[in-house]
């Protein structure tokens, strides 16, 4: 979209989605840059000095420059997010029980389960083979994510019962572990389900592309 005040960089990974999919729930107008990962652009001087963490994804709001899937989603929610469409925590308990589930998911499912895997597996030409470590990294993801397939057995969403940026996060580490191989059960099935059929999501994805 153009005329939009708000850049996002960054597409074709599951981290890259997550905020290009917050922008599409909030109805926001975004510019995105598609720079991919391990493709160089991600190098290059000028957005190193955008981001010297050279990741992806990266968010440029005026004169906020924001790294990191977590703060970018969060910041979007915070700054635009309205009870139409994603509204930022009603309380302090909300806001507690969010950080609870986004660290969890985040630090357990994402970086210490799903990017092990990635590192030893498709690119282990760069981090090295590390079959034990695979195997390993696969049957934590099934313990953990077990919590959060008990959790949404009494509930539609991870926090309470209403669509949040949680959610976000949950759906893209499970559709992560489904292209790693990773099976899950048939209630974690059907929550993604209802999360891909939404509209944002289906239209983030399109524009997540390289
Ligand atoms: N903690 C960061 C991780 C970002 C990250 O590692 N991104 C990868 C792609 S998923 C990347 O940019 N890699 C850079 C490169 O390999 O060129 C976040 O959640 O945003």
């Amino acid at each position: 979209m153009s005329g939009a005040q708000i850049t996002l960089w960054g597409a074709g990974t599951s981290r890259t989605i997550r905020p290009i999919w917050v922008a599409e729930e909030l109805g926001l107008s975004y510019a995105l840059i598609p720079i991919g990962p391990r493709t160089g652009e991600t190098q290059t001087e000028s957005y190193t000095e955008l981001n010297p963490k050279q990741k992806i994804p990266f968010l440029e709001d005026g004169s906020l420059q924001l790294s990191e899937s977590v703060a970018i989603s969060r910041y979007l929610i915070n700054r635009y997010g309205t009870t139409a469409t994603m509204a930022p925590p009603a309380s302090i308990e909300e806001q507690a029980k969010e950080d609870e589930w986004l660290s969890f998911i985040y630090g357990e499912l994402d970086e210490t389960s799903l990017y092990i895997l990635r590192r030893h597996g498709a690119l282990a030409a760069i981090y090295g083979k590390a079959p034990t470590a695979i195997t390993a990294a696969k049957q934590y993801f099934q313990k953990q994510v077990a919590v959060a397939d008990m959790h949404l057995q009494e509930t539609q969403y991870l926090v309470n019962n209403k669509f949040g940026v949680a959610d976000v996060f949950l759906t893209t580490c499970l559709v992560w572990a489904e292209s790693s191989g990773i099976g899950l059960s048939e209630s974690l099935k059907s929550y993604l389900q209802r999360m891909l059929a939404r509209e944002s999501y289906q239209a983030a994805k399109a524009q997540n592309t390289l």
